[in-house]
Parts: structure tokens; C-alpha cells; sequence
């Protein structure tokens, strides 16, 4: 190319950055560091759409407000970030929302066992009035919550054996999240549950310090627990989201722009992670499967049967997150399954 054609590609692409800049620029938008922390691998579905949001952020601020990434639970685990957000030493994180039910205990409705059937019901429920009122508990706790996003169908595995009936849970040590509903569950179901974070659970499953686990497919396969658990079974027990947050503090410090910047960038982030998370739980049972891992499924009768125990903390939960809660909740589950 010409020296004068090569001048000419450079004015035009200087203007369309420059255009692209406009909007951004004309807005209250100052440089702002954002330290994101989060639990899960980079190359995870978290790690993915973490990275998602950041992009995001970068771009509709004009490159001004920047996320600082920082997976791994480096910053540590879900309860050790939630203090700094609340304290202002960290901006935001993403994390399970069942380690929030110390800090707002309407959180623990998500943690009731077979409450959402399918991810048209998790969305209608999580992005809807249901969703809403739980997120917007935080706000007096210090904490802003953005958008939920999918973990998913929490799957048990363990290092001991097929567990095809109940007993077959009798003494097995298993680690659960920090949060007291999880914990009733599984001791109902004859389990040692021992609560754990995250952030220690790959080392307790390798040591033998702790037999079994669950999670989503997803998180089963990106932290490579089939390293070290050789059987799963299909129990799809609860849905769980997972919640992005930000520090109160900091949010509170923002102004309407900056802060649209993050509302935006967050629903953005959802709709790519949960589009990415289905995609990879519809093929990670296979590669679970290809990994060396033995799955079983329940039988009907024995699937009932881990239900009908399961389903023995509800009545805890619907007192703990107070009855107006629990029945708006089953009447628009009620609802969505009409129609
Ligand atoms: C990641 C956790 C994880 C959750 C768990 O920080 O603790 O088992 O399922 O996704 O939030």
C-alpha cells in the first residue's frame, strides 16, 4: 500500500475509536480499579464469564473502569471475599449463594432440594420478583447484588463407592458447603456431612480427609475431581446459582453512569454463563464418563426415596426465609408449571 493510502487507514481507524470513545466519554465515568475475585479455575465456566463481565466493563466505560480478574480463590474462599466487600477492601466477587445465608438468610430458599425442575424455571424465578426480593437483602448488609448466574444441578460423587440405595451413604464422609441447609440435608440422608469451603475442598477430597462431594457436572470436570473420585451419581438434588456482588461501599461511590456500566455488563455476563454452562453440562457427564468415572443413576424407587429425606428440611427453610417468601415462591412455581 501507498505511504498516503496507509495514512489514510490510520486516520480512519484513530476516528472510529474515537467514536467509539464518544458515548463513554460524554458520561461521568472516571478510572476505577475493580479487584473481581472468584473461587473456581480460569478455565472454568466462572472463570469464562468473569472474564466476559471484565471485557464488558472495559468496553462500554471506554476503557476508563478496569476488573481486575482474580480467580482460584486467591483472594479466599466465597466467606473471607464477602467480608471485604462488606469491609470495602474488595470491589466484587461471584460465588455461591449458599455461603451468603449467614449474611441474608432469605438465601437459604435456593438451597432447598428439588425446588427448581428445570433452567426455565431457574431463570423465571431467579430473574423475576422471587430473585429480586433475595438479592435485594444484601443491600443492608453492605452488599450489592447484580444478576445470578448458573452453577447448577448439584451431582454427588465419592472415593468409596456406587451409591445406588441410601444406605449406601452410611458413613460417608462428605463434604458440604458452609451453610446449614445443605448440612441437614445430607445428614438426613445418613451421610458424615462435614461444611467445608471450596477453596480446601480438592486437597480434603486427595487426602481422604473427606470420601464424597457434589456439585454441577460442570465444576466436577473444570476442577478435575474425577482425579480423585472415582463415582457419580445422577441425584441433580438442588439447583444452585451462583450470585455477582459488589461492595456496598464502593457501589455507594459511583456514580448513575458507572454504575449502569456494571448493571449492564453484568446481565451481559449472565446470558453468556448460562448459555456456556448448559453447552458444557450437556457434554460433561461423557467426558466425566471418558475421565474413568463410573455414573450410576437412581432407580425410581430409590430416587424417591432420597427425596421423600431430603425434602424433610423444607419446612426449616420455609421458616428460616419466613412464609410470605416461601409461598409467593411455590405459587409462582405453580404458575410457570401451568403455563
Ligand atoms: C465456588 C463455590 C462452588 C460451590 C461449592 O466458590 O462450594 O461447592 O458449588 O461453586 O461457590
Amino acid at each position: 500500500r501507498s505511504p498516503i493510502r496507509r495514512r489514510l487507514a490510520l486516520a480512519a481507524a484513530c476516528a472510529s475509536v474515537l467514536l467509539a470513545a464518544l458515548p463513554a466519554a460524554a458520561q461521568d465515568i472516571k478510572p476505577r480499579l475493580i479487584r473481581f475475585g472468584y473461587g473456581l479455575a480460569e478455565n472454568s465456566n466462572q472463570g469464562r464469564a468473569v472474564k466476559v463481565f471484565a471485557d464488558e466493563v472495559q468496553k462500554l466505560s471506554g476503557g476508563k473502569m478496569k476488573v481486575r480478574a482474580i480467580g482460584g480463590a486467591a483472594l479466599g474462599p466465597d466467606t473471607q471475599m464477602q467480608q471485604a466487600l462488606i469491609g470495602g477492601a474488595q470491589e466484587m466477587m461471584v460465588g455461591s449463594t449458599a455461603t451468603l445465608v449467614g449474611i441474608a438468610k432469605e438465601m437459604a430458599l435456593w438451597d432447598t432440594p428439588f425446588l427448581i425442575n428445570n433452567t426455565r424455571e431457574a431463570d423465571a424465578l431467579l430473574d423475576g420478583p422471587v430473585g429480586d426480593k433475595v438479592r435485594g437483602k444484601l443491600e443492608e448488609k453492605g452488599m450489592v447484588g447484580l444478576v445470578y448466574w448458573e452453577n447448577g444441578f448439584r451431582n454427588l460423587t465419592n472415593s468409596k463407592r456406587p451409591v445406588t440405595r441410601l444406605e449406601d451413604l452410611d458413613g460417608i464422609k462428605l463434604r458440604v458447603m458452609q451453610n446449614n441447609v445443605f448440612l441437614d440435608s445430607f445428614k438426613q440422608l445418613g451421610a458424615n456431612a462435614v461444611p467445608l469451603p471450596y477453596s480446601e475442598l480438592f486437597t480434603a477430597l486427595e487426602t481422604n480427609a473427606v470420601d464424597g462431594q457434589e456439585n454441577p457436572y460442570n465444576t466436577i470436570l473444570s476442577a478435575k475431581f474425577f482425579e480423585v473420585q472415582k463415582y457419580l451419581t445422577v441425584t441433580n438434588h438442588v439447583y444452585s446459582p451462583w450470585i455477582v456482588t459488589v461492595s456496598k461501599k464502593f457501589w455507594d461511590g459511583l456514580s448513575k453512569d458507572e454504575k449502569a456500566v456494571l448493571q449492564k455488563a453484568a446481565v451481559a455476563s449472565r446470558d453468556f454463563e448460562r448459555k456456556d454452562t448448559r453447552d458444557e453440562a450437556a457434554k460433561a457427564l461423557a467426558a466425566l464418563k471418558a475421565k474413568g468415572m463410573q455414573v450410576n443413576e437412581l432407580s425410581p424407587a430409590e430416587a424417591t426415596r432420597m427425596r421423600d429425606k431430603l425434602t424433610r428440611v423444607n419446612a426449616g427453610v420455609a421458616a428460616q426465609v419466613g412464609m410470605d417468601l416461601w409461598n409467593e415462591t411455590q405459587a409462582q412455581l405453580t404458575k410457570l408449571r401451568a403455563g
